[in-house]
Parts: structure tokens; C-alpha cells; sequence
């Protein structure tokens, strides 16, 4: 099918950055945001994906998306990359932090050192690094949006879920409080949290279900779009589509 709003689709012409974009989640993003006129900077480690994701968008006549393969928790690179982005647009008008990792189900006793580690920087810091990287770039958009994705297990306490949890809910605390920070620079931050959606983690987390009971990841699309857009006034918001 071909693209019908390359120039006025909802985000024609924005520039957005979207991590973990190679699957899941990220992919369905990525593919909405190019429908909407979006030029895309897809970011994962899954070069294969991310060339799919690529394909994918060539095929509808979206703009070539530029692919960044990136291990989140190198916070050189992801400095390196603003720099890139900076000689390449001189700013950034959409961030999305999706990327993200279930880490163990465990009780909290029984977490190795290297999990706790590794899903801390993946979910957590690498957001931060985002954050610090890409901030100076979203003020020079003329409406910076900024959208980090977070989990309902961020405000409930569940058994086991002590490291994933724990980690969305400090990442909501960071960017409510970088909501606050940039509020009169004409950026705006915001959260979604998606619910269940059939992704290779909810299948980690639920290996027994049926992943066709699930939502599909096209379907939360919309709510990023929304917070993407130039007119969307919230700010330091959750939203929560479970
Ligand atoms: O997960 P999945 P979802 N460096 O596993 C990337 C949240 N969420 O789409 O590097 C760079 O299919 C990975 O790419 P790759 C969840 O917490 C979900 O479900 O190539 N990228 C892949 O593209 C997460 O924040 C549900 O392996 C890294 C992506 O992250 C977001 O939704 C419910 C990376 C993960 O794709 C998307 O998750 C909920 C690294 N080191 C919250 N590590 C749900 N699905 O039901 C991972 O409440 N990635």
C-alpha cells in the first residue's frame, strides 16, 4: 500500500529517534511514524531487524529511516550519536525510549549482580544517556516531544518482578522530573505504558499464553503519535493503554 501522507501525515517532516526498533513494540512505532511523514532513526542491536524495518518502510514510500547499530548500554556511542545527529538535522524533533529488557523474574535475594546490572542500564541509565545526549537537540526543535515506555509492574509490587519493576519505576521518576526541567523550553516528556501487547518479552515474561489473546503492537501506535505530535500539550503524563 502506498504512503498517502508523506507531507501532511500527523508527523510529516519530524525528525524521531526510536530505540529498540529491530522488533515488537519499536518496530510498530517506527513503521507508524514513517506512515505519518516521519523521517525515522532507528536504533537496536539486530542489524537484521532493523534492515527488515528499513524494508518495510522503503516498501510503503516512507523516507529512508537511518539505521544506528547500537548497544544501548555503551553511553559513548550514544553520546557519539548526538553529535551525528547534530552535523546531520542540528536537532531532534521526536525521542522515543522503547527499548527495554525483562532482566530475570526472581525474588529479589536471588538476582545475580550481572542481571541487576545489565537491566538497570538497558531500562534505566540508557534512558538517562539518552536524555543528556539528545536534550540540547530537542530544545532546538520548535516542539521537542520526548516518550519513554514504562510498565504497569512500575506502581504494583509483584512477586519476582522486584528488578523490572523497580527499574520502569525509576524511569518514571526521571523523566517526570526532566518533564518539569524542560517544561519552559517548549518540550514536552511524557510516559506510556502499554499493557500486554504480543512481544518476544511478554512471551519471556508469559511463556504459557496465548500470544493471540495479546494486542498487537500496531495497536499502541497511536497513543505514541499523539504525544508526538507539535500540538500535544501534556507534560510529565503516564499513559496507560493496558
Ligand atoms: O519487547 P521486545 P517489547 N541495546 O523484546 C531492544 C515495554 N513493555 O517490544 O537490540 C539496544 O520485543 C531490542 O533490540 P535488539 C518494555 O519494557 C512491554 O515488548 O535488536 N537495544 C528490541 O528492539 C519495553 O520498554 C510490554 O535486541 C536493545 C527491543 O529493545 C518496551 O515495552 C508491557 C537493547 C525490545 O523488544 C518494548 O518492549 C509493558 C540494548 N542493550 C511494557 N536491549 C509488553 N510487550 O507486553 C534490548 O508493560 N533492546
Amino acid at each position: 500500500m502506498p504512503i498517502e501522507n508523506a507531507e501532511n501525515g500527523r508527523l510529516a517532516g519530524r525528525i524521531a529517534l526510536i530505540t529498540g526498533a529491530s522488533r515488537g513494540i519499536g518496530r510498530a512505532i517506527a513503521l507508524r511514524f514513517a506512515r505519518e511523514g516521519a523521517q525515522t532513526i532507528l536504533v537496536a542491536r539486530t542489524v537484521g531487524g532493523l534492515e527488515e524495518v528499513d524494508d518495510d518502510i522503503r516498501a510503503f514510500g516512507g523516507s529512508a529511516p537511518v539505521l544506528v547499530p547500537l548497544d544501548l548500554r555503551e553511553g559513548d556511542k550514544i553520546d557519539e550519536l548526538g553529535g551525528v545527529l547534530y552535523q546531520r538535522f542540528e536537532k531532534l524533533d521526536i525521542l522515543v525510549g522503547n527499548a527495554g529488557m525483562l532482566g530475570a523474574l526472581s525474588p529479589v535475594g536471588h538476582l545475580e549482580p550481572k542481571t541487576w546490572d545489565e537491566t538497570m542500564a538497558v531500562n534505566l541509565t540508557a534512558n538517562y544517556r539518552l536524555i543528556r545526549s539528545f536534550d540540547p537537540l530537542l530544545r532546538r526543535s520548535d516542539a521537542g516531544r520526548a516518550i519513554f515506555v514504562t510498565s504497569g509492574a512500575a506502581a504494583k509490587a509483584i512477586a519476582y518482578w522486584g528488578l523490572y519493576g523497580a527499574s520502569k519505576a525509576a524511569l518514571e521518576q526521571l523523566v517526570k522530573c526532566y518533564a518539569e526541567e524542560v517544561a519552559r523550553f517548549g518540550v514536552k516528556a511524557n510516559l506510556i505504558s502499554p499493557g500486554a501487547v504480543r512481544t518476544k518479552m511478554r512471551a519471556l515474561a508469559f511463556p504459557g499464553e496465548d500470544p493471540q489473546s495479546l494486542r498487537p503492537p500496531e495497536e499502541t501506535t497511536e497513543a505514541f503519535v499523539e504525544l508526538a505530535e507539535a500540538g500535544c500539550q501534556l507534560n510529565g503524563t503516564v499513559r496507560n493503554l493496558g
